[in-house]
């Protein structure tokens, strides 16, 4: 979770390449319109299923059961969730995650 841009998916992508080895990664990908995240995602062979919610702000834990039927990632499978790019909304709802994390965007050295 975080604001829009701050790198959340390049960080899951970055993520993705360090772990797919050692363990099977799915991605649910929250956002409003589009789906370019998923693809992003799912070009690093990891499974992705994006979920729209549209005027949303956030996920609920309905949409995450919606999704985890549909992605059906096997046992053992590490499973990272992108919410809406909103650093308000998304804090109060409980998606039955185990741990959150916060994507910060540092400045590259020039
Ligand atoms: N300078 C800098 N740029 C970054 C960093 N992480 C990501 N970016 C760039 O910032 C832009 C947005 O990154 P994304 O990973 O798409 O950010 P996001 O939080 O997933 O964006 P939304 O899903 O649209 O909210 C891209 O052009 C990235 O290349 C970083 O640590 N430093
Ligand atoms: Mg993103």
């Amino acid at each position: 979770m975080s604001g829009p841009g701050s790198g959340k998916t390049t960080l899951l992508v970055r993520s993705i390449d360090d772990l797919a080895a050692r363990m099977p990664v799915a991605v649910i990908e929250g956002d409003q319109e589009t789906s370019v995240d998923a693809e992003r995602i799912r070009a690093t062979g990891a499974a992705a299923l994006q979920v729209n919610t549209g005027n949303g702000c956030h996920l609920d834990a309905r949409m995450i059961d919606r999704a985890l039927g549909e992605l059906a990632p096997p046992p053992g499978a590490v499973l990272f969730i992108e919410n809406v790019g909103n650093l308000v909304c998304p804090a109060a709802f409980d998606l039955g995650e185990r741990a959150r994390r916060a994507a910060v965007r540092h400045r590259r050295r020039r």
